[in-house]
C-alpha cells in the first residue's frame, strides 16, 4: 500500500534555535510527507502526547541547546510508555558524534548535524519506513524546471544572422573607442607631431580605459598650457 509518511517535528526544551527545525519540516513536506511542527519550548510529555494524538510514524527532534543527552532518552522512554516505541525517533542539531553513538546504542535512530543534506534526511526516513512498515512511501514528484521558451524571450533561439550582426556592431564600437595618437592630436586642433606621426604608423593600440584616460589627460594639459588669445 502506498501512503504518506507522517512526521512530528518537535522542539523540546528551552532552545530557541528554530531555523533548522523549520528547514527540515519544510523539506520533508516538499518531499511528500505529512509534517506537523510542535513549535518552540515543548516538554517531552507534550511532544509525545502530540505524537500519539497525530498518529505519526516518526518523531523528529531538533536540539541545539546541548540538552540532547537528557531530552532524547526522556522522549524515547515516554514513547515506549505510551505504546509508540516502535515508531522512529530521529532528529538533529548540535550533537557531537560520540553522543550520537551513545544515543543510537539506546535505541534512538540516526541523528543529523549542521550541514546535513535535507535530501539525505528524507531518504533515511523513507528507508526506515519501508523496512518497518512494509508500506510504499508516497514521494512527491520533483519540481519542474523553469520553462525556457524562445517565444517568452528568456532564451532566444540561436540565429547566425543575429550573431553576425552582433560581431559587426562589436567591431564598430571597438574602432570608435581606439583613436590613434595622431587622431587624438588632430582632434585637439594640432598638426600631428613627430612622435604622433610615428605612433600613427604603428598598428593601432588597443583602447583600454587607462589609455583613454591618459589621452584625455594629455589633451587637457595642452589646452591649459595654450596662451589665451589677445583681445583686439
Ligand atoms: C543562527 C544561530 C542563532 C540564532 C537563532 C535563530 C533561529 N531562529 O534559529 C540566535 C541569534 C537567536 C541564536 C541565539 C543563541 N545561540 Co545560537 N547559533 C546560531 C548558529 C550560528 C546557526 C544555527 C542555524 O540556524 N543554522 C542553520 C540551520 C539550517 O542549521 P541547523 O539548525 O544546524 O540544522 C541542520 C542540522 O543541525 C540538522 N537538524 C537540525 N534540526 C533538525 C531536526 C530534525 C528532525 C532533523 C532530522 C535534522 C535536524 O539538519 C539541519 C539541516 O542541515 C549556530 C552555529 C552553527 N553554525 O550551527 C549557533 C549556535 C547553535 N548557538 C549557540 C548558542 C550558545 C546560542 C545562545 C545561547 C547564545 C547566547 N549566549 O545568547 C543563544 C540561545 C538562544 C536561545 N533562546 O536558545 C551555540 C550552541 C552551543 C551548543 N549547543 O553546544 C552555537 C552552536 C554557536 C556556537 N558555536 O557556540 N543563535
Amino acid at each position: 500500500m502506498q501512503r504518506k509518511i507522517r512526521v512530528l517535528v518537535g522542539k523540546p526544551g528551552l532552545d530557541g534555535h528554530d531555523r533548522g527545525a523549520k528547514v527540515v519540516a519544510a523539506a520533508l513536506r516538499d518531499a511528500g510527507m505529512e509534517v506537523i511542527y510542535t513549535g518552540l519550548h515543548q516538554t517531552p510529555e507534550q511532544v509525545v502526547e502530540a505524537a500519539v494524538q497525530e498518529d505519526v510514524d516518526v518523531v523528529a527532534l531538533s536540539i541545539l541547546s546541548g540538552a540532547h543527552m537528557t531530552l532524547f532518552p526522556q522522549v524515547l522512554e515516554l514513547m515506549r510508555e505510551q505504546g509508540i516505541g516502535d515508531k522512529l525517533l530521529t532528529g538533529g542539531g548540535i550533537i557531537p558524534p560520540e553522543d550520537m553513538q551513545t544515543l543510537a546504542d539506546s535505541g534512538v535512530g540516526r541523528l543529523f548535524g549542521p550541514g546535513s543534506s535535507t535530501q539525505d534526511i528524507a531518504v533515511y526516513i523513507r528507508e526506515w519506513f519501508k523496512t518497518a512498515t512494509g508500506d510504499d512511501p508516497f514521494v512527491a514528484p520533483a519540481p519542474l524546471a523553469p520553462a525556457r521558451l524562445p517565444s517568452a524571450g528568456i532564451m532566444p533561439a540561436p540565429s547566425p544572422a543575429r550573431d553576425a550582426h552582433h560581431a559587426r556592431a562589436a567591431k564598430k564600437v571597438a574602432k570608435r573607442r581606439a583613436p590613434s595618437r595622431a587622431t587624438a592630436a588632430r582632434r585637439n586642433g594640432k598638426a600631428a607631431s613627430k612622435p604622433a606621426k610615428r605612433a600613427a604608423a604603428r598598428p593601432a593600440a588597443r583602447a583600454t580605459p587607462a589609455r583613454r584616460a591618459a589621452v584625455t589627460r594629455a589633451a587637457t594639459k595642452k589646452a591649459v598650457r595654450r596662451k589665451p588669445a589677445r583681445r583686439r
